[in-house]
């Protein structure tokens, strides 16, 4: 009676731990696993108060996920998600990071614009840069602003 007892248990235990097994596997296996690398913030070399922002975002993980905002804690501040389309910056809803991917937020392409940053606002500036992303939830980066690139293209807004 004894035996049959633990054995009861044993199978028990067992299968509750498989199910919670198949249940982490079955989660993970599709979440995303989001790292932001290269993080760089230019002044604008023409518009005061300014500035774009690129990085590298690696989803290492098996999910898709997507970046739907980004604020700054500067008061006043308005941040918005920026494609480049025939030559021209244009605000989108939002960025796709697929799964297994890099997406690169970089100059002539993706990137994130902070308009109507405080005045007094220059190089060596720190602040700190809130991405949203969908699944992942919130990355919280500290950013220091740097001079304009050289050869930053000059795009109409
Ligand atoms: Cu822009």
């Amino acid at each position: 009676m004894k035996r049959h007892l633990s054995t009861a248990v044993m199978v028990i235990l067992t299968v509750a731990v498989s199910a919670g097994l198949a249940v982490a596997m079955g989660a993970s296996a599709k979440m995303p696993d989001i790292r932001i690398d290269d993080v760089k913030a230019y002044l604008h070399p023409m518009m005061s108060n300014t500035a774009s922002v690129f990085m590298k975002i690696t989803n290492s993980g098996k999910g898709a996920d997507n970046l739907i905002g980004a604020s700054v804690d500067m008061p006043s501040a308005v941040v918005e998600l920026h494609d480049v389309k025939d030559g021209k910056m244009a605000a989108i809803e939002k960025i796709s990071i697929p799964a297994d991917e890099i997406v690169e937020l970089k100059p002539k392409s993706l990137h994130i614009m902070i308009f109507k940053m405080p005045k007094g606002t220059k190089a060596g500036t720190e602040f700190t840069l809130k991405l949203r992303l969908e699944r992942t939830g919130e990355k919280i980066l500290k950013v220091k602003l740097t001079e304009p690139m050289p050869d930053m293209p000059m795009h109409k807004h």
